[in-house]
């Protein structure tokens, strides 16, 4: 397969003012017609090149004309048209198969339903066209269908026109007023109905809003149409944005590739990110349908208002995008919980990636597929660039730049150099070398040391930074690091501080965010007169790894006092490294490992604290994930690791009893939706698994009673967890009464499959296959996949990577079975096997011999390709 590079970016040559579309829906055999008002842009005679995919072509006119073979080329993905007048219209015809789809990209059928997914390059699998996202083209789309089976027929925009037709057909007619690249084109023809309900937007406009769903799940969007409201009014109180057309749509699919898609009024989402009642859903699952819903909401103007010039601009919405609704959810519950839960994401999946075969630029240079860059980078990591250039510039400097962003580049395809010049321009800061954040892969490293001075009252603080080679990025330069911090006194006040070079005049700031751009820096702080503990990067405000040399103690201290919640959290989680890296080594030297006293007590005293706020004390209780703990070994050993997690729950749970029974009980009646209700659930259910650690029978009746009296999903699922890692009656009876009782709910279902593929108890992976023959199970289904495959292979180390190999064996094949269905679902499971370098001998041997199995392997995809050959380069 050949590679896409940025360098190779030319602009379009032809411009598509106008396309028509008609589509005669068929599941068996749909008929496409196109219809192109097309321009040329330059002088000379460039020929029209139109992308397509595994397509046919039945029809093609040029101004109502044949247009002759000797003046076109049709290859397997490019139809190129010579000599065409400069300005022309384009009519050509397709056929498709959307039953016989199961890639789910272009055109598909789900759950008996139509649908599309167009992003990044689906449009192509529909009919012939510049499926480029610079070409930014005014749709108009009839649908003709069975009225019998398909009912409910939609496109982007507004509705125009709709009617009955012999034979039991009937059309729809929709126009987009807003030009738009291909990749936001959809539809969706079928047996739906829908939740109605209405927003008056700030300048008086009144917006129709949908929830399209099938029959049975019509009692399950109340919550997502209060999220999407609450974003609609947060995007215009935020940042000032505003709806533009007079519908918004929203429809929910059982099978589908990712999360959700933003296509121009009409969102096209996995049914997990839109259906949730409280029977059904966790409060994770709430929470996250919320951010999901807001995220494509803000995408109308972050990604579709103004789009993205070609694919290696991505971040440029997606980025962006994650930002707006990360700052979204941090307003809607607590703002320290939502960054915790940003940076554990961030820590555990885009530091490895970044660390890894497939590290890359938030703006990468090349792809063989691009479905496989829609990585942790190009999204979290990209959103933490721009809340660095917020910090950097300011939230009001922020908002002014977003503001000539959008103003200057409205209807435009653009580049992530646009939107820094945009925050450049407004605010006056120099983001100069802060760019190379978009150019440089790899995450820096901050190696910070404090020397205090009690002769002169200084306190110097020296840092260096560094960052390891990546792939195709041997050599790396400085970046510009915001690196926020403040200082406390030994009682735990922040000093004020007065830099070396500071003026006299203003009284000093207690937090400063100091600029870092070399490779090595020291800052002097004056009027220091005894040895502070410094607050380092507070809130995360960079994504680096940082090193400084705390004690235990000072760690200690820094969780009782730090005013920053995300720093005190951090505190706690260090210190919990520190002492599970000790038991880890410990274990490989064939000792037994021991209960650190000092977490032990800082356990103790989080516990205790009732007026810490339950959500943040549930964090701090947490210890850091097995993914995070190998990150910090040289050679990852899986089994000690998770011995010594496994050790150190059941050693708090045994220590602190009685602590975690009491907080138990006393959070046993938390009702309500809202995140402080919320905060107590995750706490109960906390101190339920510490309490269930060690295994014994009480604790396993009590999560089995819990289980039994659980009023809603997120009970059932914190007792079902406690139980897991518990083989016995208990855990059966909990599992195959679940089983019988959601058996025809898919996505309850999914959770069943989730949680035995999670299991640390032995037999897993036995397990894992077995319930590949489940008749539930369907590698058809993306949700299904990521639910039994997926935890399975990312988030059950232990099992996944177990000496014999049989973990590697069972996901290598579904990965080729998978292969043959649905490319972008088997590269993702593929990703599971790329840091192989990181184990023991052993088991490189084996990921290698499963990597390269899969290269091998003739007629597998160019996505999984691309994900195997990286890893083995
Ligand atoms: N912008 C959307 C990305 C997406 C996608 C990409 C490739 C293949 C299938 C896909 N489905 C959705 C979703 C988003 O980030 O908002
Ligand atoms: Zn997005």
């Amino acid at each position: 397969p050949r590679a896409i590079r940025l360098e190779d970016y030319a602009p379009p040559q032809w411009r598509v003012d106008t396309v028509h579309l008609d589509f005669d829906l068929d599941p068996e055999r749909t008929r496409v017609r196109s219809r192109m008002e097309l321009t040329r842009l330059v002088d000379g005679s460039a020929p029209l090149v139109l992308n397509g995919q595994d397509l046919g072509l039945e029809g093609l006119q040029v101004d109502g004309r044949d247009w002759p073979e000797d003046r076109r080329s049709l290859e397997p993905e490019r139809l190129v048209l010579h000599d065409l007048p400069a300005t022309c219209v384009v009519e050509l015809e397709t056929v498709l198969e959307p039953r016989a789809n199961t890639a789910l990209e272009g055109l598909y059928v789900s759950g008996g339903n139509f649908c599309t997914q167009c992003e990044a390059e689906g449009f192509r699998r529909i009919t012939w066209f510049p499926d480029r996202p610079d070409v930014l083209t005014v749709y108009t789309v009839r649908l003709e269908a069975d009225r019998a089976t398909c009912p409910v027929l939609l496109s982007n925009g507004n509705p125009v026109e709709t009617g009955d037709l012999p034979g039991g057909r009937h059309y729809a007619v929709w126009h987009d007023p807003f030009p738009k690249p291909s990749y936001l084109f959809a539809l969706v023809a079928g047996d739906l109905v829908c939740q109605q309900d209405r927003f008056t937007t700030r300048s008086g406009r009144e917006v129709d809003l949908r929830i399209y769903v099938q029959r049975h799940n019509l009692d399950r969007c109340d919550h997502a149409m209060v999220s999407l409201k609450k974003a609609m009014r947060w995007d215009e109180e935020t940042f000032g944005r505003e709806y533009d057309l007079d519908i918004y749509m929203i429809v929910a699919v059982d099978d589908f590739n990712m999360g959700a898609m933003e296509n121009k009024g009409l969102n096209v989402f996995n049914s997990k990110y839109v259906l949730a009642r409280p029977e059904t859903a966790t409060d994770d699952d709430f929470v996250a349908i919320e951010g999901v819903i807001a995220h494509e909401y803000f995408h109308n103007w972050s990604g579709n208002r103004v789009t993205c010039r070609d694919w290696f601009q991505l971040s440029l919405k997606e980025g962006l995008t994650v930002f707006r609704d990360q700052e979204f959810t941090a307003d809607q519950s607590l703002r320290a919980v939502k960054r915790i839960h940003d940076v554990q994401h961030l820590r555990s999946l885009q530091f490895p990636e970044d660390a890894g075969p497939m590290a890359h630029p938030v703006r990468p240079r090349s792809y063989i597929e691009i479905n496989n860059f829609y990585t942790m980078t190009v999204y979290e990591k990209g959103a933490e660039v721009v809340r660095m250039i917020q910090t950097l510039v300011g939230r009001e400097g922020f908002r002014r730049g977003l503001d000539l962003y959008f103003q200057r580049h409205d209807g435009q395809a653009v580049t992530t150099e646009d939107f820094v010049r945009a925050m450049e321009d407004a605010t006056g800061r120099d983001l100069g070398p802060f760019r190379l954040w978009y150019e440089q892969a790899g995450t820096p490293r901050l190696e910070v040391d404090g020397h205090h001075d009690a002769a002169t009252a200084t306190y110097r603080l020296t840092v260096r930074q560094s960052c390891p080679p990546t792939p195709d990025q041997p050599e790396k330069r400085p970046m510009h690091i915001p690196l926020r911090m403040a200082l406390l006194d030994p009682s735990g006040r922040p000093l004020p501080l007065r830099l070396h070079g500071d003026g006299d005049g203003e009284a000093p700031p207690v937090e400063r965010v100091l600029d870092v751009t070399e490779a090595e820096q020291t800052f002097v702080f004056q009027g220091v007169e005894a040895p502070p503990v410094p607050s380092l990067l507070r809130g995360f405000s960079a994504p680096v790894k940082l090193q400084f040399p705390y004690t235990h103690e000072d760690l200690a201290f820094l969780m009782a006092h730090d005013g920053d919640d995300f720093n005190r959290w951090e505190a706690g989680q260090q210190l919990a490294v520190k002492v599970l890296l000790a038991q880890v080594r410990a274990l490989q030297a064939g000792e037994e490992p021991r209960l650190d006293p000092a977490l032990e007590a800082a356990f103790a005293r989080v516990l205790e604290d009732e007026a810490l706020d339950a959500a943040l004390v549930a964090e701090a209780l947490t210890l850091p994930g097995e993914g995070y703990l190998a990150e910090q070994m040289e050679v990852v050993d899986v089994d000690a690791i998770h011995r010594a997690r496994r050790f150190t729950r059941q050693a708090l749970g045994r220590a602190l009893a009685g602590r975690w029974r009491a907080r138990h009980d006393a959070l046993a009646d938390s009702r309500g939706g809202d995140a402080v209700a919320m905060g107590r659930r995750r706490l109960r259910d906390l101190c339920l698994a510490y309490l269930c650690a060690p295994g014994e029978k009480e604790a396993l009746a009590l999560a089995r009673s819990r289980y039994e009296q659980a009023q809603d999903m997120t009970g059932t699922m914190g007792a079902l967890r406690a139980l897991m890692d518990h083989p016995g009656p208990e855990r059966d009876e909990a599992l195959a009464d679940f089983e019988a009782r959601w058996r025809q709910d898919p996505l309850v279902l999914d959770k069943w499959f989730a949680l035995q593929a999670a299991s640390g108890a032995p037999g897993t992976r036995e397990r894992v296959e077995a319930l590949m023959a489940h008749p539930g199970f369907s590698l058809r289904n993306p949700n299904r996949v990521r639910a039994l495959l997926g935890t399975f292979a990312m988030g059950n180390p232990v099992h996944f990577h177990a000496a014999d190999g049989e973990g590697y064996r069972l996901v290598t094949e579904a990965i080729l079975e998978l292969d043959a269905l649905n490319p972008q679902v088997a590269a993702r499971l593929a990703t599971s096997l790329v840091r192989w370098r990181r184990f023991d001998a052993a088991r490189q041997e084996r990921m290698r011999a499963a990597l390269e199995r899969i290269v091998a392997r003739p007629g597998g995809s160019p996505d999984v390709y691309e994900v195997a050959s990286r890893a083995l380069a």
